[in-house]
């Protein structure tokens, strides 16, 4: 199992397990220092409404923006303190910030002293980091990293947001845990404009945990919950042979077997919830499935795989190497570093499956595609529920009938599972009857067989798509996924969800949340936190940061003790490959012509080194990596930093034509190489591709001849 977490974010995800265990984000609207790593919110959001709140922190004279960041970026245009390193040195610029902190005694000592364990031997790394040298080694005027962190420690409140600037450069786990301690040494956590642990709706990436509630889980809990879960054993047997017919039998029978559904829920349903619940979720999210990868010993986090170990596993004569491969939502053959070498994996296994709406470059090598229904012909909703203080979920709904041919991601998985045979017939049958004798009915008979039947729990989206779906309205089925998100969240965090409205005691309030999920299409805030709540969401055991991981500070001590340098004379340039830009959307936009602006996807490239080649925009040019080559079309861009270019992604994706199909600009992954990747979660060095230019004369597109005019 993989995704793009996996190129991206499980460096920063285990630093964030380490420390507190859970993910956090930042409170922009209200924050007094917002600090962006590598990140570019004016194009690619990320925070709620971001162009409003970034221009309300850059019109506010007692706020400030600082970005890192070595292009000139939107944001970084509206910045205070712009921090223009060269690439791909952030571990070395965030380090002299933070060791400025330290070795100012600009840290809050009595918040540490009171909230965090580990931290002398932070203190002490931080207190070895030389910041003139690491100034020198990131290109940073010193001065200018001792104002940024004075400003960080004398702010009411500070906010941090890092991404895919730092996440795909080098250095990217131990980035995770510097950018991280900005915050926690200054104790910036739990409070308006700060950081914070916050709800979900359904964890994206990391544990699902339940909060017990502030007041009262009350008394004889544990009685309750003992007595709960024998009464759910017990009664189940008899209570699902009622709630199976119950649906074909009179009204008399069915209300009385609601009655009885609705006293167990009632009198047991705070006690065993959070149990049961909990076992759904700790399967569904994989949240504890760490370990190495067969072949290659890479490191998994949350089930997952690193993108870039993928091919390692297939390539190889390794016994245990992986032999099929099903794909779904992705491109990986354009996505993943090194297309090239993926469609080789893909070709090597023995099976390949493709679930897409579209007839991508990764369906292309597969051995069979199934064309799933568009997001317009089908209920959808994101997982990525990252907000704090209030948190919104939205079940989007379909706007049009599916495409001939075409199926919903969950009929197709679900037609699958049926001719898998594994879940037996008769306790479909049992539950749909249970779902139509009502909700409570089929709460407890599917609570009831979870319990006895654990091996089944995660096939949970398939029999509630099954058997509860079958009782929705038509069209609807799909919604029965969200019922369990629901009550899932519910149960998880009673008193964020009460806040947001959803007052219903025990069963009910899930229920009154999923009616609000299903009905609401404008979105529904399902979660509101207090900012002391961020505590609670700390999943240690003593509810402190624990701010001490050897291993990174190891690594601070290594790095720190080199100097930075990527290029070569044969590579003199850095590329970094994929920009967000306005008219990027990962791999989604396939026609070339939704691009109102910068339909080719321009290189951009600074002044000084454009007036170097002789090159002007407009210009076309190879680009030339260790790994492959690509023309392009040249923008010159004030934006750029002489020695660093860079191209936009999610493009170069083909389209059909009436010639046949057509490819638009450069397809990143041509050029970039899985081995250079973190030493620790193996996220691709994207933003850090060694590069050279050579000069075409006048060659339309696709042309190869050059005249090797390289930039020395
Ligand atoms: N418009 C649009 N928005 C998107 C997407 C999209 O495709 N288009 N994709 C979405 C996805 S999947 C993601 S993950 C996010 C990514 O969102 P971002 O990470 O904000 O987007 P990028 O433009 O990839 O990179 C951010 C910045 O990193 C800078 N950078 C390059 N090298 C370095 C370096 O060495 N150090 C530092 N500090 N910065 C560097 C770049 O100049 C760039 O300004 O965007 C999401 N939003
Ligand atoms: N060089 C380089 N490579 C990169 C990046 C970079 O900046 N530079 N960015 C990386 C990042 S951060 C990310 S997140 C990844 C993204 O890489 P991917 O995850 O591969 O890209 P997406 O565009 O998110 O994938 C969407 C796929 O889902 C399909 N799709 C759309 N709607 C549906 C649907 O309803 N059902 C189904 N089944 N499929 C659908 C689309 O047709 C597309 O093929 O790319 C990564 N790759
Ligand atoms: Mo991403």
């Amino acid at each position: 199992m993989s995704n793009a977490l996996a190129q991206e974010k499980t460096g920063e995800s285990w630093v964030d397990l380490q420390l507190y265990g859970n993910h956090t984000t930042g409170d922009f609207d209200h924050t007094e220092v917002a600090i962006f790593i590598g990140k570019n919110p004016w194009q690619s959001h990320g925070v709620a409404r971001a162009r409003q709140v970034l221009r309300e922190i850059a019109r506010d004279p007692q706020r400030a923006m600082v970005v890192i960041d070595p292009r000139l970026s939107e944001t970084a245009k509206m910045a205070d303190y712009h921090l223009q390193l060269a690439p791909g040195t952030d571990a070395w610029c965030v380090s002299a910030i933070v060791a400025t902190l330290v070795q100012e005694e600009l840290y809050d000592k009595a918040w540490l002293h009171r909230h965090a364990t580990g931290v002398e031997p932070v203190l002490r790394a931080l207190r070895a980091v030389n910041i003139k040298a690491n100034a020198r080694r990131c290109a940073v005027d010193e001065h200018l990293i001792r104002t940024v962190a004075r400003r960080i420690a004398a702010a009411e409140s500070v906010a941090t947001y890092e991404d895919l600037g730092v996440q795909q450069s080098p250095n990217s786990t131990l980035v995770a845990y510097l950018n991280k301690m900005m915050w926690i040494l200054t104790g910036n956590f739990a409070k308006p404009g700060g950081m914070h642990i916050h709800s979900w709706m359904f964890p994206l990436a990391g544990r699902w945990h339940a909060i017990p509630p502030a007041q009262g889980a009350g008394y004889g809990f544990p009685l309750r919950r003992r007595l709960g879960t024998a009464a759910l054993k017990t009664a189940s047997t008899p209570l699902r042979a009622v709630m199976a017919t119950a649906g074909r039998r009179g009204n008399r029978t069915r209300r009385a077997a609601t009655r009885a559904a609705a006293l167990v829920l009632d009198g047991f349903f705070d006690a065993v919830a959070v149990p049961v619940a909990g076992r759904i979720a700790e399967v569904l999210s994989m949240s504890d499935r760490t370990g190495v990868t067969p072949v290659s010993g890479a490191r998994i986090l949350g089930g997952l795989v690193p993108c870039n170990a993928i091919a390692d596993e297939i390539l190889t004569d390794h016994p245990d190497r992986l032999r099929a491969m099903w794909i779904d939502s992705s491109n990986p053959a354009h996505s993943l570093a090194d297309s090239a070498r993926f469609r080789r994996a893909m070709r090597a296994l023995e099976l390949t499956v493709v679930v897409d709406v579209a007839f991508t470059e990764t369906a292309r090598h597969a051995d069979y595609v199934l064309p799933a229904a568009s997001q317009f012909e089908k209920h959808e909703s994101s997982l990525f529920t990252l907000h704090f203080p209030r948190n919104t979920f939205q079940v989007r709904h379909p706007l049009m009938d599916p495409l001939p041919g075409t199926l919903t991601e969950p009929a197709i998985y679900a037609a699958l599972i049926d001719r898998l045979a594994v879940v037996d017939e008769q306790l479909i049958a049992d539950l749909s009857a249970a779902a139509c004798a009502g909700r409570e009915a089929f709460a407890v008979a599917f609570f009831a067989t979870l319990e006895a039947q654990p091996d089944l729990v995660g096939l949970t989206p398939y029999l509630l798509y099954r058997t509860l779906g079958s009782t929705l309205p038509a069209g609807q089925r799909s919604l029965a996924l969200i019922w369990g998100f629901a009550h899932l969240c519910a149960i998880s965090q009673p008193d964020a969800v009460v806040r947001a409205g959803f007052t219903a005691r025990g069963f009910a309030r899930g229920e009154q949340l999923f009616d609000a999920l299903c009905t609401r299409r404008q979105g529904v805030v399902f979660a509101e936190d207090d900012y002391d709540d961020a505590w609670r969401y700390i999943q240690h055991d003593d509810g402190r940061i624990h701010a001490e991981i050897p291993e990174l500070l190891d690594e601070l001590a290594a790095v720190c003790a080199t100097e930075p340098c990527y290029t070569s004379a044969e590579f003199p340039f850095v590329l970094s490959a994929g920009e967000r830009r306005s008219f990027t959307a990962n791999v989604i936009i396939r026609n070339p012509d939704w691009r109102r602006r910068d339909r080719d996807g321009a290189l951009r490239i600074s002044p000084p080194d454009a007036q170097r080649l002789g090159i002007g925009t407009g210009a076309k040019v190879r680009v030339v990596t260790e790994t492959g080559a690509a023309t392009t079309v040249v923008e010159v861009s004030d934006m750029m930093r002489p020695g660093h270019i860079s191209l936009p992604n999610g493009i170069g994706v083909s389209y059909p034509g009436p010639d046949g199909d057509h490819t638009v600009g450069v397809p990143l992954n041509t050029l970039t190489a899985a081995a250079r990747r973190d030493k620790f979660f193996g996220s691709p060095w994207h933003k850090n591709v060694p590069a050279r230019i050579e000069v075409l004369d006048e060659q339309p597109i696709g042309g190869e001849t050059t005249t090797g005019r390289t930039l020395p």
